[in-house]
């Protein structure tokens, strides 16, 4: 009884001291409030992490570098960015995480990635350790000229602070193929070799095949095991999905291809509801779009009759998207995206699951209804960890000089997605009631990394 006392009062502690020695970083406390939350029974069971002190370790980053990107714009004045890398947790591999370039990006948005990459990154099954970064630089609106300009000077400064077994940065929001290309040329450049310093390479320069496509497959794969799992399947479900960038796409192709049904897709403008389903010519209209022209999601709507189009409204408490009826709904935008009154508008529309393609796209209140209201909740680290773990799969390509098929790649992301559900459904059972998956990804990526740190002593 008075160990439990003891722990409350050591556990509250520890938030408070976060909190106060991490002013203003509320999206870094959400994520770490998360993990505690999970790992506390676990915690509470093995005094080894409470006398190592692990959980106080596992919130500092390693190191954070945070740097000043100068680049020139079409009309030939100087423009100002801030550039950071946050090198979270190198316990179990080299720092590997997404760089995000958008005007939103500060250090509490990396740290609170970062620290979940530590724990996605664990449950793959690979060696890889956590880290984010990116920049408020804004690529939309921005000619090709102006991106790669800003890619080679943000590189330019990065490239001091990575290396193929040091840290291997990839994409997140505003940084795809494109970026990656600008960024590894100059990376070349600098270095004056040919390393696999970033994933999400093209395939003719050292990319490996399904990595575009692996978090979003990745996504729905997982979602089919849990469906499996209560012995139902994607075939006839319908889905709402937000997002039209990598993750959403690839998450809508994979859906077709297991017979569900996509009824919405969105940007940050609105969203689209398209009551006949988004089908495989309307998705190649998406890809087109938001790839190649780089517009808004309102054009489908003027392309095709069955659909509806919703302006985003930012003085509504709510976000329409999660509003309509769905049996799934797959959140592939940004975090935060989905609150505890759109959880209850899902919940009464008769959802059953909901699965994060974005980081931490549901909050605190959202999970608690879902998961109240026996809705299954996934949460990202564990499903879209296939886009990550891909990334390793192309590391191992680079570092063997070798080159997988597809069937090859899509093969062995799918025994990842498989062993990281049923390590999640283990984990949840052997410390917490029921088939937790939060819980499940929490503890199980928490114990490979805790225990690491405990083996290699204090660092
Ligand atoms: P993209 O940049 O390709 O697409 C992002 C999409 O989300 C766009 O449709 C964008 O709309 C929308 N979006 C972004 N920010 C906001 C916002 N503040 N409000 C509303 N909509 C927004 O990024 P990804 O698809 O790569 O990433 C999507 C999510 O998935 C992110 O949370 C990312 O961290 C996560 N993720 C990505 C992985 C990857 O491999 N790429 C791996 C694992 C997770 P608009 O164009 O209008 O901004
Ligand atoms: O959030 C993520 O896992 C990513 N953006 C992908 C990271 C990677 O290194 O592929």
């Amino acid at each position: 009884m008075e160990s439990t006392l003891i722990d409350d009062v050591s556990r509250i502690n520890f938030l408070d001291n976060l909190k106060e020695s991490t002013p203003g970083e509320t999206e870094f406390h959400q994520a770490v409030q998360e993990v505690h939350e999970s790992v506390a029974p676990v915690i509470e069971r093995h005094v080894e992490y409470r006398k190592h002190k692990i959980l106080e370790r596992i919130v500092e980053p390693e190191r954070i570098i945070s740097f000043r990107v100068t680049w020139i714009d079409d009309n030939g004045v100087p423009q100002v960015n801030r550039g950071y890398r946050v090198q979270m947790n190198s316990a179990i591999g080299p720092y590997k995480g997404g760089l995000r370039f958008h005007p939103s990006v500060n250090q509490s948005i990396l740290k609170f990635l970062g620290f979940e990459q530590i724990f996605k990154n664990a449950l793959t099954s690979l060696p890889l350790g956590g880290g984010k970064g990116g920049s408020n630089f804004d690529p939309k609106g921005k000619s090709d000229g102006e991106v790669m300009r800003f890619c080679q000077n943000f590189m330019l400064e990065l490239s001091k602070h990575i290396g193929h077994r040091i840290d291997i940065p990839a994409g997140d929001i505003g940084v795809g193929g494109r970026e990656i290309g600008y960024m590894y040329g100059m990376y070349r450049k600098i270095e004056n070799q040919f390393s696999g310093v970033l994933t999400g390479k093209g395939v003719k320069w050292g990319g490996s095949l399904i990595r575009p496509e692996a978090t979003g497959y990745g996504l729905v794969y997982f979602s089919q095991y849990i469906l499996e799992n209560i012995n139902d399947s994607m075939e006839g479900k319908t889905c709402l999905v937000s997002g039209s960038g990598n993750v959403a796409q690839y998450a809508i192709e994979k859906i077709i291809e297991l017979g569900g049904k996509v009824l919405t897709v969105s940007d940050s403008s609105g969203h689209i509801y398209d009551e006949a389903g988004i089908d495989a010519d309307k998705l190649r209209f998406i890809q087109e779009l938001k790839n190649e022209r780089r517009g808004r999601i309102a054009e489908y709507a003027g392309e095709y009759d069955s659909a509806h189009y919703f302006e985003t409204d930012r003085s509504l408490d709510h976000n329409p998207i999660w509003s309509h009826k769905a049996d799934c709904a797959l959140p592939c935008a940004t975090q935060n995206e989905l609150n505890g009154k759109d959880a209850q508008h899902l919940v009464d529309g008769g959802t059953i699951l909901v699965g994060e393609g974005a980081n931490m796209p549901c909050t605190p209140e959202a999970i608690n209804i879902l998961q109240n209201n026996g809705v299954i909740y996934a949460p990202g680290k564990a499903s879209n960890a296939g886009g990550v773990a891909t990334s390793g799969l192309e590391m191992a390509q680079n570092y063997s000089g070798s080159h997988w098929t597809s069937e090859e790649v899509d093969r062995r992301l799918q025994i990842i997605m498989r062993t990281i559900h049923d390590n999640c459904l283990h984990a949840a059972q052997k410390y917490s009631s029921g088939p937790d998956y939060m819980a499940g990804a929490n503890i199980a990526g928490f114990l490979k990394v805790a225990d690491s740190m405990i083996a290699q002593g204090v660092t």
